[in-house]
C-alpha cells in the first residue's frame, strides 16, 4: 500500500493545519489526539513518511517506540495514572483511519472505562 502525503498527520507534520503538540525530538512528534478517550490521550508518530507498521522499517519502530515508552511515562505522571494503554492499528480492516503510522498513549486508572472511539 502506498503513502499518501495529503493524510491529515502529514498536514500536522508540515505545520499546515494546527495542533497541540507536548514533545518532539529529530524523528517523532507527539500531539494531543482531538478525540480523547481517556484524559492524556496522546498520538506519537515519526516525522518520516509510513503508512503503519507494516511499512515501517526497524529504525522508525525503534525511534517511535523509544518516544512511546517515554510519553507513557510523561502522561502516567501527568495525569496521576496507574497504567497506560498503547494502541495501534493497520490497514482499514484493523481499524486504521489516518494513514500515518501513530501509535495511541492513553494513561489508564482503577476501573476506568475509555470512552469509545470518536
Ligand atoms: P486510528 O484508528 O488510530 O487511525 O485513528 C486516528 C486517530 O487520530 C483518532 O483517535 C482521531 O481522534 C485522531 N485524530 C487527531 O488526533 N487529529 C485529527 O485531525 C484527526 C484524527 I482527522
Amino acid at each position: 500500500m502506498s503513502y499518501d502525503t495529503d493524510n491529515i498527520f502529514a498536514k500536522i507534520l508540515r505545520g499546515e493545519i494546527p495542533s497541540e503538540q507536548v514533545f518532539q525530538d529529530d524523528d517523532t512528534l507527539v500531539f494531543m489526539d482531538i478525540m480523547p478517550r481517556v484524559d492524556g490521550h496522546c498520538l506519537v508518530i515519526p516525522k518520516t513518511p509510513c503508512r503503519n507498521v507494516l511499512d515501517a522499517s526497524p529504525a522508525q519502530l525503534a525511534a517511535v517506540m523509544a518516544t512511546v515508552q517515554r510519553m507513557s511515562h510523561t502522561v502516567m505522571a501527568a495525569f496521576g495514572a496507574t497504567g497506560v494503554t498503547i494502541q495501534q492499528f493497520n490497514e482499514t480492516d484493523g481499524g486504521q483511519e489516518v494513514f500515518h503510522l501513530h501509535f495511541h498513549v492513553l494513561p489508564r486508572h482503577a476501573g476506568q472505562s475509555m470512552r469509545p472511539p470518536g
